[in-house]
């Protein structure tokens, strides 16, 4: 444990003398989505470890007036300004414990299911490849969809506030589920059984698997690491301390699977780098096969020697919070949430190679890609501004700019649509949902199924025939929609349903879908 000079309730009682009752004002706003002890629920962790770069009155700013693109409200009409004061100023004071979270711990919350038994062979009769998850965030459940038909097969308890898309094993058979206190959860599709949950950290943003399916990573907020589990057992493997070259400790903005690569591939919220971290143990060395001559001599090659999980930096201007890859993971583009413009970064050479024009916060990890003119092109939406960027990859230029009715969240199409969806997430049309031809360039239809409800993501069934959209609301529900005809053919209620996940478009990195 890390004892702190400063205690948390030498400040409480300052403030209280000063009339305002921080830890008080804390536990009847904040502690339900931050955590009792600050350490992260829904929302982050709120202590000077992973308040980084929010400090003084730019913090203070959110608790009066809320986040942009997040689900922090505002508190101004129910905290006085001495009150907010006070608030930010206890949330910047060390705990008097952070608890280590190194393998010890986490192994300690290793659980694995009494009940479970693997079955033999699938316990349903549906195509395995076309089941779909429904993440549902009203009551902490997944909802597992038979892709074919719609049936509910199962209607199973995650850990609280899921975020990030689940990922499957290379098979589809499992699925592993984070949530943003950092547990894992392991789920067998085919005996509808959990396996087990452990929790690999205490504010985590997202998950990876490796190519193999025998890895999966875990990004973290809180401690500053990656761990690395078995996804075997869920054992932890490695926990990597998340520390740049300059010796600076930093939160983990996303990590993702690079399958061209065999790696992962995560970027630092906090220093400018991005890591490469490789998961096939006998790559020597990792690059080869697939660089571009011209690159050859410029390749910082991970040694053969450091075998599995061996780390190579790329040190770049300026940290990412966001990013997107090429779909032959040569490059990536990421964007930093303060900035407005993009980069773009090339893997295999390691530096900036372009600079894109990116403003009102591209949200690039929901970006896709598709073919326009024999020229491969990606889309992002923008989190402050109604508008779409369509990105030649070949040149980085920006092909267009589509206008829409508000900041959306999430794009999707598929390989078999001539379609890509975009949704309307904030402001006063978020019942919007655009239908963009992707070779036009323009909407052809917008769907507006549940006049004053959150209208978001959506996902394709396997062939791409179907188009799932969520209502995002506690009564909501998943409509099914004809992706030629844009039709509606059904409604599945559910309780605020957010991201879904069908196992084929999944497994097979389908360009219509984020990583
Ligand atoms: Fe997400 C994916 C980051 C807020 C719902 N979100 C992701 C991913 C990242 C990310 C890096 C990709 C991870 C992956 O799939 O492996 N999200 C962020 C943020 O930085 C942001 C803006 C602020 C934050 O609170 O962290 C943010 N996200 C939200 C929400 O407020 C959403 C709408 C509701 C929620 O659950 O908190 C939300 N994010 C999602 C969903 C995905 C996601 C449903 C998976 C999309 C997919 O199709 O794969």
């Amino acid at each position: 444990m890390i004892r702190r000079m400063i205690s948390a309730s030498s400040l409480v009682l300052l403030a209280s003398l000063a009339g305002a009752d921080p830890a008080q004002d804390y536990a009847e706003n904040c502690a339900s989505c931050h955590g009792d002890a600050r350490l992260g629920g829904t929302g982050p962790a709120l202590i000077p470890e992973t308040l980084g770069r929010m400090r003084g009155p730019n913090l203070e700013a959110v608790i009066a007036h809320g986040r942009a693109a997040t689900q922090m409200p505002a508190f101004a009409e129910d905290l006085s300004a001495e009150r907010i004061t006070a608030l930010a100023e206890y949330l910047q004071t060390p705990l008097d414990m952070v608890p280590d979270w190194g393998v010890e711990q986490i192994a300690e919350t290793l659980w694995l299911d009494p009940d479970y038994t693997p079955a033999d062979s699938p316990v349903w009769d549906s195509d395995p490849m076309n089941i779909t998850l429904v993440v549902e965030t009203g009551d902490h459940h997944v909802s597992v969809l038979d892709g074919d038909t719609f049936e509910v097969l199962d209607r199973f308890e995650t850990p609280f506030a899921v975020h990030g898309g689940p990922k499957f094993s290379p098979d589809g058979r499992y699925v592993f589920i984070m949530s943003r206190d950092g547990w894992v959860q392991k789920y067998d599709l085919w005996s509808l059984h959990q396996v087990g949950r452990v929790r690999a950290g205490l504010n985590s943003r997202n998950i990876a698997i490796s190519k193999d399916g025998l890895h999966l990573a875990v990004a973290n907020y809180l401690p500053m690491t990656l761990t690395l589990l078995s996804t075997a057992d869920l054992s932890v493997e490695k926990v990597m301390p998340v520390t740049s070259k300059s010796g600076v400790a930093s939160r983990v903005s996303a990590v993702y699977q690079a399958p061209q690569r065999d790696s992962f591939i995560l970027a630092l919220k906090d220093q400018p780098e991005i890591w490469e971290v490789a998961t096939d143990p006998d790559a020597d060395p990792v690059y080869e096969g697939f660089i571009h001559s011209q690159e050859k001599d410029m390749v910082e090659a991970i040694p053969s020697s450091e075998g599995l999980f061996a780390r190579r930096r790329i040190e770049i201007a300026e940290p990412l919070d966001d990013f997107f890859f090429t779909d032959d993971y040569r490059h990536l583009i990421g964007a930093s949430r303060d900035g407005a413009r993009g980069v773009v970064v090339n893997l295999n050479v390691g530096r900036e190679i372009a600079e894109l024009p990116l403003p009102g916060m591209p949200h690039l990890g929901s970006g896709i890609s598709w073919e326009l003119d024999g020229r491969r092109v990606m889309a992002t939406p923008h989190l402050k501004e109604g508008k779409l960027s369509i990105i030649d990859t070949d040149d980085w230029s920006v092909l267009k700019t589509i206008e829409t009715e508000g900041p959306g969240f999430f794009l999707r199409s598929h390989e078999d649509s001539p379609y890509f969806w975009a949704d309307v997430f904030f402001g006063p049309n978020k019942d919007v949902m655009h239908v963009i031809d992707k070779q036009s360039l323009e909407i052809v239809k917008t769907l507006r199924p549940e006049p004053g409800a959150t209208v978001a993501h959506v996902e394709f069934t396997r062939d791409g025939r179907y188009a799932l959209v969520s209502v995002w609301e506690d009564d909501g529900a998943v409509i099914v929609y004809d992706a030629a005809t844009l039709e509606e053919v059904r409604r599945l209620p559910m309780k605020k349903p957010s991201g879904k996940y069908n196992v084929w478009n999944k497994i097979t990195f389908s360009e219509g879908t984020s990583h």
